[in-house]
């Protein structure tokens, strides 16, 4: 046989194969497109509310999963349905519901009506929470809306591949890895590559050898500003020739494959190059995919026409992937010689029978998805309306519950908030009411409203068994004479426990491996473990949060070091979009239990003593937030988060390395208790709620008051997220009447948040006799050397005054005006 055209894979397959495989292909294109078109429809008529649409990029995304294999992990961006459908993640009735925000997680499996469209999750959990075998599916990482925010975590799902690979210990973990042979696949807008992430996460890739394949979108625009204006060269993979590896063997880079995005043949060809170079050989690869369009621009909200010229729009016109797809169907001819005849892949009358049966399809199953999402709300649409009916009839208010009714009724397709509007407020007309029939209205809303509960508020943290508020509490327990150490002495030689007994636990930073980081907290450890296990990586904070989401998606258990609080910043966006909403905008599918170990409050200056923990507290609700007084409650926190799901942050203090501590002899076993306040001093007078590196100053300042005459009850609250479950702090409030909330953050900071945990939530408001009181650092950062941390954050004397004023407040004849 002699071909016109021809593609490598082709070689294995017979022509009736081959042309099987191609229709499949285009008919999936056009499946896809056919979704676009009328989810832009469905938009625009009002049935949804807004649509980010894959048309323009269906044909790279086929050529992309064809060599996406059970085990690997993608990592991308809103444009990738094709993709979606082709490795069978989703249906086309899944697509519909998602953009209808369809809360039922059979319909809607991505997240449970939480994401908007486009936005993809596999299963990672069981109901149980347990992990499924990664191996046996294909996964997807949660898609995310920030442009980028999907390339750091890129790195770790990636980078866990090479852990599994040379990591010895870990060859019985067959559900996660298989040798390391799974590649993590990104994809990401040209535009986007603008953003910080992108090259931080490349030049990471390339350090680090790991088997990646970024694949970039490049239609040439980032909404409406053109790529000139997005990067320093037009042709991105020019821009990018100085991550090029050279040709001999050692030398680091990726691999650059640039393809035409509409280039069937070209896209297979650069997909089957970019794995062999990936899968076995760890190599990088870039695959630049250009020439790409938009039909229908950006996104629903607004059109294209209004920044792509004339000659731009009709180039698009043009160049359609789909367009050219099929021209090339049309055109591949094979002469078969034996029977002197020629061989079509589909002739026009098929390709036209192909479209007009996948506009049918696509049809058919948008309505099943929009007449299910409508069949449940209308269920309740009509339970409502019967049983506010019954209530009106022998309601003295039934005039204006009918006027209600009839607003109501006037909505063509309510939402579930225009039913509950309408209950609640009919609830609210008929306030002074008592009747069997309201009575069953409520219990209704009730009922109802836990549902909804389940679906809107539920799951911002795992919620599985292995939660490590079911972690079982383990105190330290010490020898007779248990030797006095330094601080550091204590996480360090409770690390070499965690090393011994947890193969999983793989911890990388800044310096954390030579050295054992900069307090030495791991010091010799990487000598004992090896690299793999304990290793030093660049100065990119993003990228490190995002290596350790990466590979807590894929069953490993990394600490991820951040030098200094400080500098948690450059990661904050990562561990705000990714970590902290992993868990709730996957509805409980995908879990990430990455520890961050990072060190701060009071020590030197404005970028050594950084405590902005209400900042954190506010961004990173999903993570737990841990904030030891010392080394033994911190290792007993690295203890017990190692046995949890949840992700978490622990914050040891920067200035108790060199404290002395007492050494436990069951290292590695302990635990501190999460959520859990401790109470260090017990006192009648006045409660002081503080954690972190203050608990020592007021520890001090309590001396101090007893000589005043004031005996204070201090609790370390020592987890502020979450908070004292038990809410022992109202008990203690029983007790002492007044509350002071001491911490180093700026006034309406955590001390703030503390503040409403205990009035507000705990109801503690109803046992003060003294306005409550915050002892806060100053708003400005605190200012370097030890006067600066005087004039900058609660001192001795601060606390000493501000705890007597309350007495004196109290009591002015007992406690004198001091100054
Ligand atoms: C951090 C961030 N900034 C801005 C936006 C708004 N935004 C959404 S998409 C987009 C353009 C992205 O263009 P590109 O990366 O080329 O991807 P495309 O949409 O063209 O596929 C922008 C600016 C965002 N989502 N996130």
């Amino acid at each position: 046989m002699e071909k016109k055209v021809s593609i490598e894979s082709e070689a294995n397959l017979s022509f009736q194969e081959f042309k099987k495989e191609v229709l499949h292909d285009y008919r999936l294109c056009l499946i896809s497109r056919e979704c676009s078109l009328l989810g832009r429809k469905e938009v625009l008529s009002g049935k949804a509310k807004f649509g980010i649409l894959g048309d323009g990029k269906e044909l790279p995304q086929i050529a992309m999963s064809k060599v996406f294999k059970n085990g690997d992990f993608r990592s991308g961006y809103y444009r990738d349905q094709t993709f979606a459908l082709a490795i069978g993640e989703i249906t086309i009735e899944n697509y519909f519901a998602q953009l209808y925000a369809d809360t039922n997680q059979n319909r809607e499996p991505e997240s449970g009506g939480r994401m908007m469209n486009c936005h993809y999750a596999t299963h990672y959990v069981n109901e149980d929470g347990s992990w499924k075998n990664l191996t046996e599916q294909k996964n997807i990482a949660a898609d995310l809306s920030p442009t980028a925010a999907q390339i750091p975590r890129l790195l770790g799902l990636a980078y866990a591949s090479k852990v599994y690979k040379n990591v010895k210990d870990l060859e019985n973990k067959i559900h996660f890895s298989n040798q390391g042979k799974e590649i993590a696949f990104g994809t990401i807008g040209d535009a986007s590559t603008a953003e910080g992430h992108f090259w931080e996460a490349l030049n990471a890739a390339c350090a680090l050898q790991i088997p990646m394949i970024l694949s970039i979108w490049d239609d040439g625009y980032g909404i409406s500003v053109t790529s000139s204006s997005q990067r320093a060269k037009e042709d991105f993979t020019e821009l990018l020739q100085g991550f090029q590896r050279k040709s001999n063997e050692e030398s680091k880079g990726c691999e650059i494959i640039k393809v035409r995005g509409w280039n069937y043949a070209e896209l297979i060809d650069a997909y089957t190059k970019a794995e062999q170079f990936a899968r076995e050989n760890h190599i990088p690869v870039i695959v630049h995919v250009t020439e790409l369009t938009q039909p229908q621009g950006h996104s629903t909200s607004g059109s294209h026409e209004r920044y792509k010229s004339a000659e731009r729009l009709q180039w698009e016109k043009e160049y359609d992937c789909n367009i050219k797809f099929r021209n090339w169907i049309k055109e591949f001819i094979v002469y078969d010689k034996e029977n002197n005849h020629e061989l079509y892949l589909a002739s026009e009358e098929e390709l036209i029978s192909l479209e007009q049966e996948v506009k049918q399809l696509v049809k058919e199953h948008q309505k099943k998805a929009w007449n299910k999402f409508r069949t449940d709300i209308n269920f309740l649409k009509n339970k409502a309306l019967s049983l506010v009916e019954i209530l009106s009839k022998k309601s003295p208010k039934k005039l204006f519950i009918n006027k209600e009714k009839e607003a109501f009724q006037n909505i063509e397709n309510p939402y579930k908030k225009d039913i509950f509007h309408f209950i609640r407020k009919v609830l609210r007309i008929v306030r002074e009411e008592n009747s069997p029939d309201k009575t069953n209205l409520i219990n209704w809303l009730d009922e109802s409203l836990i549902k909804e509960e389940d679906n809107y508020n539920s799951k911002l943290y795992p919620e599985t068994p292995f939660s490590a508020l079911n972690v079982p509490s383990i105190p330290p327990t010490y020898d007779e004479n248990p030797a006095e150490v330094d601080g550091r002495i204590v996480i360090r030689n409770n690390f070499d426990k965690i090393f011994e007994k947890y193969p999983e636990v793989i911890a990388f930073g800044e310096d954390v491996g030579k050295i054992g980081d900069v307090n030495q907290g791991m010091e010799g450890l990487q000598e004992k473990y090896g690299t793999n296990r304990i290793a030093d990586t660049g100065i990119r904070e993003a990228t490190i949060i995002g290596q350790g989401i990466g590979m807590a998606m894929r069953g490993l258990r990394p600490i991820a070091e951040i030098q200094y609080l400080d500098y948690i910043l450059y990661g904050l966006q990562t561990l705000s979009d990714d970590l902290a909403s992993l868990s709730y905008r996957t509805k409980g599918k995908q879990k990430a239990p990455l520890i961050v170990r990072t060190r701060g409050h009071r020590l030197e200056g404005i970028w050594h003593s950084g405590s902005p923990m209400g900042g954190l507290i506010h961004f990173l609700r999903g993570i737990f937030i841990l904030v030891p007084r010392n080394f033994v409650k911190a290792a007993g926190f690295y203890n017990t988060m190692l046995q949890a799901d949840e992700p978490s942050l622990i914050i040891e203090c920067l200035n108790g390395y060199r404290l002395k501590e007492f050494l436990p002899n069951n290292l590695g076993e302990f635990t501190t208790p999460v959520g859990e306040v401790e109470i260090t001093r017990e006192g009648k007078d006045i409660t002081v709620l503080t954690y972190g590196a203050t608990w020592k100053i007021v520890t001090k300042a309590a001396q101090e008051l007893q000589t005043l005459g004031i005996d204070i009850e201090i609790i370390d609250a020592q987890s502020l997220v979450p908070f004292d479950n038990k809410h022992q702090v109202v008990e203690s409030l029983k007790k002492t009447n007044r509350l002071v909330i001491i911490d180093e953050d700026v006034p309406g900071g955590a001390n703030s948040y503390l503040m409403q945990k205990v009035l507000e939530e705990q109801k503690g408001y109803q046992y003060l006799d003294s306005a409550p009181k915050t002892i806060t650092a100053q708003e400005h950062r605190p200012a370097y050397s030890s006067d600066g941390d005087y004039f900058s954050k609660p001192s001795l004397d601060d606390i000493v005054e501000g705890i007597y004023e309350i007495m004196h407040e109290a009591n002015p004849l007992e406690y004198p005006k001091i100054r």
